[in-house]
């Protein structure tokens, strides 16, 4: 049992991580760059530490100084945020060694979940729809590959066992390609991510990016929080996201979140984890599971009502889940768009000093953001400074909430995606829901162009 957190993290999580700690009577230690000295959830942790220089190499990412930090502060927990060190197995397993909590699953089931074909074996084991392929070792014999292949149906994408989120993938259109597709990404991967292994999968042309939220705890109880729509992406990288995914048949969907939950207690999953899925055609297709706290999450916190991360924080202090799956409904319809410093045609990053914050507000209107008038968004990391978040009865009144919201925000000094988003809620093809992982990009052509 643990009375006190370190949060190995930055930024808005850091403060969502905070204010979750606080709302649970915890007390909270956070540990900092040189960068982000500054920042407001330093100031309102009660204990706070630097561990190094900008570089994430040196401060975020590094496990001894944070294990150190946690040591001379008395924290017994650790949670890890997004990015960073959450999805490290090792570091799980060296926080566990030292005696201390992981606010997240055990160093085992990153380890599972990192290796993408063992996760796909294990979620085919429970009973979770996958991409058609094999999970296991791909033969030597070039001429049985070739016929696994055939067998799937071209195109075919290979992708890295060690890869994911879209790292490490190649689509493959026709046979006498193949063989050259598969050692040329099995080569990347070895020198990218230490293991050369690669498998096969149906690629899929026109899919949709769907997730379903878990919550485990450790005594052998799991729930799943409902979906979230992922699709509107540039570079696999998320831009805006909505909860439920639209114009999914919610029987349909319970069947597959309780498949979901079921290979959570199959396996011991103990803690939030997000199923990745692709859904085209009315079928679900499971690629991927995230073994952390995702960015979107708030989406699920306003149409579920639940407190994700005080769940997760109960749970990985042994608490039993007092929720059942028939406590967890789904309300209305939460839209979340990601506001990052950047400029809002090239992309390029655009930090700099915040001369200018005006926040929107409201009934159903909800921001997360560390930053403010006179916060400098520094080089160094992730150019999100702030995601606004709302709930309104039914998608078109989430809509026409973000819409208002979106005028009403307005950020100073340095360049930002907010025109991107207001241009976003005004596509028809966005608003009408239920579009491809192709959209976003798709749409930016057609205006380039234009
Ligand atoms: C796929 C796919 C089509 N077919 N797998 C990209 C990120 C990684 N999580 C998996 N990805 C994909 N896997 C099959 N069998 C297309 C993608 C994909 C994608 C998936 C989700 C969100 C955005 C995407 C953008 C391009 C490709």
């Amino acid at each position: 049992m643990f009375d006190t957190v370190l949060i190995a993290n930055r930024g808005e999580i850091a403060l969502r991580i905070q204010r979750a700690c606080h709302g649970l009577g915890l007390r909270t230690v956070a540990v900092y760059s040189q960068a982000d000295q500054d920042a407001v959830y330093v100031r309102q942790a009660d204990q706070a530490l630097c561990i190094g220089p900008a570089a994430p190499g040196l401060s975020y990412l590094n496990q001894a100084a944070i294990l150190f930090a946690a040591e001379v502060s008395g924290a017994q927990a650790i949670h890890p945020g997004y990015g960073f060190l959450s999805e490290s197995a090792a570091f799980a397993e060296r926080v566990e060694r030292a005696g201390l909590t992981f606010i997240g699953p055990s160093a085992a089931c990153i380890r599972t979940m990192g290796d993408k074909v063992a996760a796909k074996r294990a979620m085919r084991q429970a009973g979770v729809p996958c991409v058609p392929g094999p999970d296991g070792a791909l033969p030597q014999d070039p001429a049985a590959i070739q016929a696994i292949a055939r067998d799937i149906g071209y195109p075919v994408i290979v992708k890295a066992s060690g890869g994911g989120g879209g790292r490490g993938m190649r689509v493959v259109q026709e046979e006498g390609l193949l063989l050259d597709a598969l050692a040329l990404t099995s080569e990347e991967a070895r020198r990218a991510f230490g293991n050369p292994e690669v498998y096969i999968e149906k690629f899929l042309l026109h899919p949709r990016h769907v997730e379903i939220q878990v919550l485990a705890d450790s005594h052998g109880n799991a729930v799943w929080l409902g979906s979230r729509d992922c699709s509107l992406q540039r570079r696999h990288q998320k831009v805006l996201e909505e909860a439920p995914a639209p114009g999914i048949d919610p029987a349909q969907l319970a069947r597959v979140g309780e498949r979901c939950a079921q290979a959570c207690r199959q396996i011991g999953y103990c803690g939030v984890g997000t199923f990745e899925f692709l859904f085209e055609n009315g079928a679900f297709y499971f690629i991927e599971m995230n073994t952390r706290l995702q960015v979107e999450h708030p989406v699920t916190e306003m149409t579920s009502g639940i407190d994700i991360v005080q769940q997760q924080i109960r749970v990985a202090r042994g608490e039993c889940l007092t929720l059942t799956q028939d406590d967890v409904t789904c309300q209305g319809h939460a839209l979340e768009c990601r506001i990052n410093a950047e400029d809002p045609q090239t992309f390029a990053p655009a930090p700099g000093r915040i001369t200018g914050w005006r926040m929107p507000g409201g009934f159903g209107v909800r921001v997360d953001s560390h930053a403010g008038a006179g916060y400098r968004v520094p080089p160094y990391y992730d150019s999100m400074i702030a995601k606004l978040i709302v709930h309104g009865a039914t998608r078109e009144d989430a809509l026409a909430r973000m819409r208002l919201a979106l005028a009403e925000m307005s950020i100073e000094g340095i360049a930002t995606n907010l025109p991107l988003h207001r241009d976003i809620l005004l596509d028809p093809g966005f608003s009408q829901g239920a579009v491809d992982i192709h959209h976003l990009e798709r749409w930016l052509q057609e205006r380039q162009t234009i």
